[in-house]
């Protein structure tokens, strides 16, 4: 059975700001159950090493692994998906790489964008930035919560938030129509990731209950 994304946190990793590996064991710990391996710089034999031991980690906690950009290696390391930019492999040739079970999630800055993701096939969006990023300096002007609201009418598939998300703001993007958040500085640079995950899923559960 293909792992689906049935949580609405979503942590990615950021080695500038902590090891991936590292990163993985702890956010698990914290009971994050969608991982994100981003590690722009890293060589393909450094990601197929971190997507080994992080396979390992999330097989463990009943977890899903998405890798970013790179269809080979989430094949290669067994993950469960990937995440593709709009400059990465289009989604129908990743779909026919990947098959029909692996998840094939797309940024998506613009309704024009998510509607063509959507048609070809994507199973999820990451929208984004939401707010000002350090993390990602080429991310662009920041969207706001209003932008992913029009996204989401117009799509039928899950829609994520990314970029600056906190816990202070994040209940701005959930109550814009999100089905979740993707995070990486608020809980990866923090200094105890473990525990900023869990006030991220007590927050987002309390928001849930509010429905
Ligand atoms: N993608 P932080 S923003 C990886 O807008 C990424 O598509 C974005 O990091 C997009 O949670 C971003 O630290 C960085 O802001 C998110």
């Amino acid at each position: 059975m293909a792992r689906r994304l049935d949580s609405p946190l979503y942590v990615i990793t950021e080695p500038a700001l902590r090891d991936p590996v590292e990163s993985v064991r702890l956010v698990l710990e914290g009971g994050a159950r969608i991982v994100q391996l981003r590690a722009k710089n890293a060589t393909a034999r450094e990601l197929v090493q971190m997507g080994q031991a992080i396979r390992a980690l999330t097989r463990a906690y009943n977890a899903t692994f998405i890798v970013n950009d790179r269809l080979d290696i989430a094949l290669a390391v067994e993950a469960d998906g990937v995440h593709l930019g709009q400059d990465d492999l289009p989604v129908p040739l990743a779909r026919k790489i990947a098959g029909e079970a692996f998840i094939i999630g797309v940024s998506a800055e613009t309704v024009e964008e998510a509607k063509r993701a959507e048609a070809e096939g994507a199973n999820y969006l990451g929208v984004g930035p939401m707010f000002a990023t350090a993390t990602k300096p080429d991310a662009g002007t920041p969207i706001g919560p209003q932008r992913l609201r029009n996204i989401k009418a117009a799509v039928a598939i899950p829609v994520y938030g990314i970029g600056g998300i906190t816990l202070e703001n994040a209940p701005l993007v959930m109550q814009a129509g999100a089905d979740g958040i993707c995070v990486i500085s608020a809980i990866i640079g923090a200094p105890d990731p473990a525990d900023a995950t869990r006030q991220f899923l007590t927050m987002l559960a309390s928001l849930q209950n509010q429905v």
